[in-house]
């Protein structure tokens, strides 16, 4: 029985189109992943009905006793994964989780560093329009020309302004956090260091990252991304974090609730450990390293093909390809347009020393963990880096111009341009006979 066709066929009909969507084409955002139909049962199960404010076994309503249980085995599992002492599996989402680290943390106007958000840093690291910009006193720091964090800026700015919270972790960065080296910079100067992995903590639980379980106080992560679950966030506190603060599990406990949200989401807590129960598995450890090797596979090719890439390549599971060369500042949007028209889904991004601006960036992100999931490997990454310098190629003539009157109207005959272009659609017909060959539960 379809309940949805019968309810709703407008939000049926939406539904399935993005799943074809989703089929037919090439998800390379970096942050996305495709979840396994024992997560999706679980995300979609009855347990959305409850409600459970507070901690198992400490909860303000009743009938809550097969949650507490839902919640302590998502606990244990993330525990052993990630090799830490406490964890919290609650928050919304990533940003929700970094917000809890704030509050566990600091005082309002208290200063804090994270990376620059051009350089490929996060909103929630001390962004100047973010909650953490506004109520805090950031001082970001930034990447070298070859987009590595600046270590000798790092020291600097620690010395100086002293935080009392350093973040590790990024958007867009194509190297490994160097977890060691913030830890030393932090306990220097007593701060907090919280390593936010939200983009690899896939990578870092199959060992195809550096673990940041014995340098960082706290740890943060998204469920959604190289994790393989539902959209969601974990705060960890690590051994050495009770360490230095032995109330610091009970701190980030109590400013996720009831300092920042009201009930869990007990639906995303179950897909969270079916998830993690998943993770654990050796086949997701293979899962995890083939994204890595295909991501070196995609950088390699990209740049045969004559792409510029930041950093010159990739150690984890995405690319950032640096623009200028090809369409000028602010191109990254070209880019994107025509892949999206064509079957390749990335998104705009802003480079190291950004030319242009966050609006308009001059690169694009692309990464593989989608492709992975779908059971790719390096032989169908290079296939794909010769579809993206393809589309490149069609669309090479283009800049944006500076006046911002001249750019709308540019920008529109662009996007009509590239929506009759017959090259295009060629192209995209290939990649969706293509795509479609590659299943989504490949795993
Ligand atoms: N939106 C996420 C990403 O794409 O990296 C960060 O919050």
């Amino acid at each position: 029985m379809n309940y949805l066709k019968s309810a709703d066929p407008e939000i049926e009909k939406l539904i399935k189109q993005e799943s074809i969507r989703q089929k037919e084409g090439l998800e390379m955002i970096p942050s996305e992943n495709y979840v396994s139909p024992a997560v999706l049962q679980a995300m979609g199960s009855i347990l959305t009905n409850k409600y459970s404010e507070g901690y198992p076994r400490k909860r303000y309503y009743g009938g809550n006793d097969n949650i507490d249980e839902i919640e302590l085995l998502a606990q244990t599992r993330a525990k052993k994964l990630f090799n830490v002492a406490h964890v919290n599996v609650q928050p919304y989402s990533g940003s929700p989780a970094n917000l809890a680290v704030y509050m566990a943390t600091c005082s309002p106007g208290d200063p804090v560093m994270g990376l620059n958000l051009p350089d490929g840093g996060h909103l929630t690291h001390g962004w100047k329009v973010s909650f953490t910009g506004i109520y805090y006193k950031s001082h970001p720091y930034h990447v070298k020309k070859d987009g590595r964090v600046d270590f000798d800026e790092v020291w600097k700015l620690a010395k100086k302004y002293k935080p009392k919270l350093i973040w590790a972790g990024a958007t867009a960065y194509v190297y490994q956090y160097e977890f060691d080296k913030f830890a030393e910079i932090a306990d220097s100067i007593g701060a907090y260091f919280a390593a936010d992995i939200a983009h690899t903590a896939g990578l870092v639980i199959a060992g195809a990252h550096i673990d940041p379980s014995k340098y960082a106080h706290i740890i943060t992560t998204t469920t959604h991304k190289t994790l393989r679950g539902p959209r969601g966030g974990m705060i960890m506190v690590t051994k050495k974090g009770l360490k230095k603060d032995p109330e610091l599990a009970q701190k980030i406990d109590r400013a996720v609730f009831p300092g920042l949200q009201g009930g869990p989401h007990d639906h995303t807590t179950a897909a969270i450990a079916v998830a993690l129960k998943e993770a654990g598995k050796p086949s997701f450890k293979k899962y995890a390293k083939q994204i890595v090797k295909n991501s070196k596979a995609l950088a390699k090719q990209l740049i045969k093909n004559g792409f510029r890439l930041v950093g010159s390549g990739s150690e984890n599971h995405l690319c950032l390809i640096d623009l200028v060369p090809n369409f000028g500042p602010g191109g990254g949007f070209f880019l994107q347009y025509a892949l999206d028209h064509a079957g390749i889904t990335l998104n705009k991004n802003t480079i190291p020393r950004e030319p242009a601006s966050p609006f308009y960036p001059s690169g694009v992100r692309l990464g593989t963990p989608t492709l992975t999931t779908r059971g790719m490997k390096e032989k169908e990454m290079k296939k794909i880096a010769d579809w993206i310098w393809q589309v490149a190629q069609i669309i090479a003539n283009n800049s944006l111009p500076e006046n911002k009157e001249k750019r709308i109207a540019y920008l529109k005959n662009f996007r009509r341009e590239t929506n009759k272009n017959k090259e295009l659609s060629k192209i995209k017909n290939q990649i969706k006979r293509f795509a479609s060959s590659y299943p989504i539960f490949a795993w």
